[in-house]
C-alpha cells in the first residue's frame, strides 16, 4: 500500500495551559490569528482552535471572540478550520457548541467519552500565578468531570454533522472510546473516512506509552479496517516522541501549544510554528511527505 502523506494538525492554544505557564501561549484574537496563520505557513493543514478571554487568558466559549480570529485565518490561509467542541471540562455543552454552530466549520473535535481530565499536577509546579483564576481553574478540574455522554455525542453529531456538514476529529483518550465510536458507526450516525485522534497522556486517559499506541492502532484496525485514518497527540513532553512513532506507523500528527508548551527538554516553544517546523523536519528525515490542506480534505472527505 502506498504511504499516504502526513497531515499535521496544530492545536494553537486550547484550554489546558494557562498564561503563567508560558509567555508564548496565544491569548488575544490577534495572537491566536497570528499563531494559526504562521502554523499553517509552516505546514499545518488543520488548525484546531479554542478562544480565550483577551483580558486575562481564561478559556472562553464566546462565539464573538472566535469570530474575531476565524475570518482572518480563513482569509490568510487555506488550512482546514477545526473548532473545538470540547471547550474545557468546566464548560456546559451548549456553550461548548455555540462557536461551531455559528461558524459551521469543515471540522470539529468530538470527544468520545466522559472522564476525569487531570491538570492538577501543574498546580504543584507554580507558586506564583499571574491571574487568580489560574489556580482556581486547575483546582476546579480536580472535582469536575469532562462530560461527553452518549446523548451529548449524538447531539453534536446531529447538530454539526447532519446539520452543518461538519466532519470530526474523533478524540479517543482510551481504548473504550474506540468502541464507542464503532457503536455510532454501527448505528449509521458516522461513516468513513473517520479521522481518529488517539490522545495519550491526559491524566484520566491512556498513558503516553509506545505499547498503548500499538494497542490503540491494533484495535482501531480491527474495528474500522481501512475506513479510518489515525492521528496522535500526546500531552506534555511525550508529544514529539509519540507523534514521531505515529508517523512511522503510518499515522498523522498533532502539535501545538494546546498539547505541549515545550519544543524540547527544558525549552519552551516560542511559537506554534516552531513545533510544526520541528515535526516537519522529523517527517522529512523519515522521507515522509506532508499533506497540503487540499490533500488533507481529500483524505478525510471534508466539505471544502
Ligand atoms: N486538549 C486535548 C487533550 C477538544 O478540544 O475537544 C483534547 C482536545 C479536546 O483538543
Ligand atoms: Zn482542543
Amino acid at each position: 500500500m502506498t504511504r499516504q502523506k502526513v497531515i499535521i494538525t496544530c492545536a494553537v492554544t486550547g484550554s489546558v495551559h494557562t498564561p503563567t505557564m508560558s509567555p508564548y501561549l496565544p491569548v488575544t484574537p490577534d495572537e491566536i490569528a497570528a499563531e494559526a496563520i504562521a502554523a499553517a505557513e509552516a505546514g499545518a493543514s488543520i488548525l484546531h482552535l479554542h478562544a480565550r478571554d483577551p483580558e486575562n487568558g481564561r478559556p472562553s466559549a464566546d462565539p464573538a471572540l472566535f469570530m474575531q480570529f476565524l475570518p482572518r485565518i480563513k482569509q490568510a490561509t487555506d488550512a482546514v478550520i477545526n473548532i473545538s467542541t470540547g471547550g474545557s471540562s468546566l464548560m456546559a455543552l451548549d456553550d461548548r457548541l455555540a462557536a461551531a454552530l455559528r461558524a459551521e466549520p469543515e471540522m470539529c473535535s468530538l470527544n468520545m467519552g466522559s472522564m476525569n481530565f487531570g491538570l492538577y499536577p501543574a498546580l504543584d509546579r507554580y507558586t506564583e500565578w499571574k491571574h487568580e483564576w489560574e489556580p482556581q481553574l486547575l483546582e476546579a478540574t480536580r472535582s469536575s468531570i469532562f462530560r461527553n455522554t452518549f446523548a451529548d455525542i449524538e447531539s453534536i453529531l446531529a447538530q454539526l454533522g447532519q446539520g452543518c456538514g461538519t466532519r470530526f476529529e474523533f478524540e479517543c483518550y482510551d481504548v473504550g472510546h474506540l468502541y464507542t465510536l464503532a457503536h455510532f458507526r454501527d448505528r449509521g450516525l458516522v461513516s468513513g473516512p473517520l479521522f481518529i485522534q488517539f490522545v495519550f497522556g491526559v491524566l484520566g486517559g491512556i498513558g503516553a506509552d509506545p505499547e498503548n499506541l500499538t494497542h490503540m492502532k491494533r484495535i482501531a484496525d480491527k474495528l474500522f479496517g481501512d475506513s479510518y485514518r489515525f492521528s496522535v497527540l500526546a500531552a506534555g513532553r511525550q508529544q514529539m516522541p509519540m507523534i514521531t512513532m505515529a508517523a512511522a506507523m503510518g499515522g498523522n500528527v498533532r502539535v501545538g501549544l494546546e498539547d505541549s508548551l515545550m519544543l524540547g527538554r527544558g525549552e519552551l516553544a516560542k511559537s506554534n510554528a516552531d513545533q510544526v517546523k520541528r515535526i516537519r523536519a522529523v517527517l522529512e528525515a523519515l522521507s515522509l511527505e506532508v499533506a497540503t490542506p487540499i490533500e488533507a480534505r481529500a483524505m478525510l472527505g471534508l466539505k471544502g
